[in-house]
């Protein structure tokens, strides 16, 4: 086995020990999205993403109903923090062999004008195979559907790549109409960010929550089961 297929195996195995449901690597190259605040003297080098996944409770997200429940808000920030501490022990792993690497905060906002975090976690996760990017304008795997949450690893540790999976939601429009803010359309290009911000600040408002979360869209994506 060549030494990235080598690496790629053991730092696989290394992350879902730690509780990592999902594991994929892509080529930073073939990202189209910009980064934000990662200065490129510091990304420098730094060629591959690692994009890790960890599932949501399936009881938690089903309790949604027709707002964010204070259980998800919880499970929310912890799932945040331990995809931090995730990326965080495969930056130790990497780091032990002296290798780069920089963790990109689960669920951070850098621009609140644009609503923009460093990178997107969709689109590398994207682009290393863990799924596709949904008409509900989420990641979509076809276990787990939307119910994930995304983290990147940026390294320059030896590693081989995924490819992205060549499918698509097709006739699934289970998202379609369940929207609160009615953001999700036939057509992802089509969502409304808009829409969907202003319902989800209603939320925090309403519900008395620090953070602008909602769920509707994340319960109603399953995956192709
Ligand atoms: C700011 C933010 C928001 C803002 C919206 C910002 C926006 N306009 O995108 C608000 C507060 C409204 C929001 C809402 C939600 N969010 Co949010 N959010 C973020 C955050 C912190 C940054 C996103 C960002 O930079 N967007 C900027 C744009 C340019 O990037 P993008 O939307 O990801 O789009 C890229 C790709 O989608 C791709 N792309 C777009 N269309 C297509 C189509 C095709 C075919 C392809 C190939 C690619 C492609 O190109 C884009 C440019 O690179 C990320 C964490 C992160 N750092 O990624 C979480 C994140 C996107 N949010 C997440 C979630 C779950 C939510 C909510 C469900 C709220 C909740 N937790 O209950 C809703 C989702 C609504 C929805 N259906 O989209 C998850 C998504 C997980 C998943 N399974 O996909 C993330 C990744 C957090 C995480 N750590 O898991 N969010």
């Amino acid at each position: 086995m060549g030494e990235e297929k080598e690496n790629y195996s053991k730092l696989k195995e290394f992350a879902l020990q730690w509780g990592a449901s999902l594991f994929g690597v892509c080529e930073i190259s073939r990202l189209n999205g910009e980064f934000l605040d990662l200065s490129p003297q510091v990304v420098k080098g730094l060629d591959k993403g690692i994009s890790l996944a960890v599932r949501l409770s399936d009881k938690i997200i089903d309790g949604i109903e027709h707002r964010p429940t204070k259980l998800y808000y919880y499970h929310y920030r912890q799932v945040n923090y331990f995809l931090d501490r995730l990326a965080l022990g495969v930056t130790q792993f990497i780091q032990n062999r002296d290798r780069h690497g920089l963790p990109v905060p689960s669920s951070q906002t850098i621009d609140w004008e644009k609503q923009r975090g460093h990178l997107s976690h969709k689109e590398v996760a994207q682009q290393a195979g863990l799924g596709w990017i949904g008409r509900n304008n989420l990641l979509v795997n076809p276990e787990f559907g939307s119910r994930i949450r995304l983290v990147t690893v940026l390294t320059d540790f030896p590693l081989s790549s995924d490819k992205p999976i060549e499918d698509w939601c097709g006739d699934c429009r289970d998202c379609l109409g369940i929207c609160p803010a009615g953001a999700i359309k036939q057509r992802v290009e089509d969502f409304n960010h808009l829409a969907c911000y202003e319902k989800l600040d209603e939320f925090r408002k309403v519900c008395k929550i620090g953070h602008h979360i909602c769920g509707i869209c994340v319960k109603a994506c399953k995956g192709g089961e």
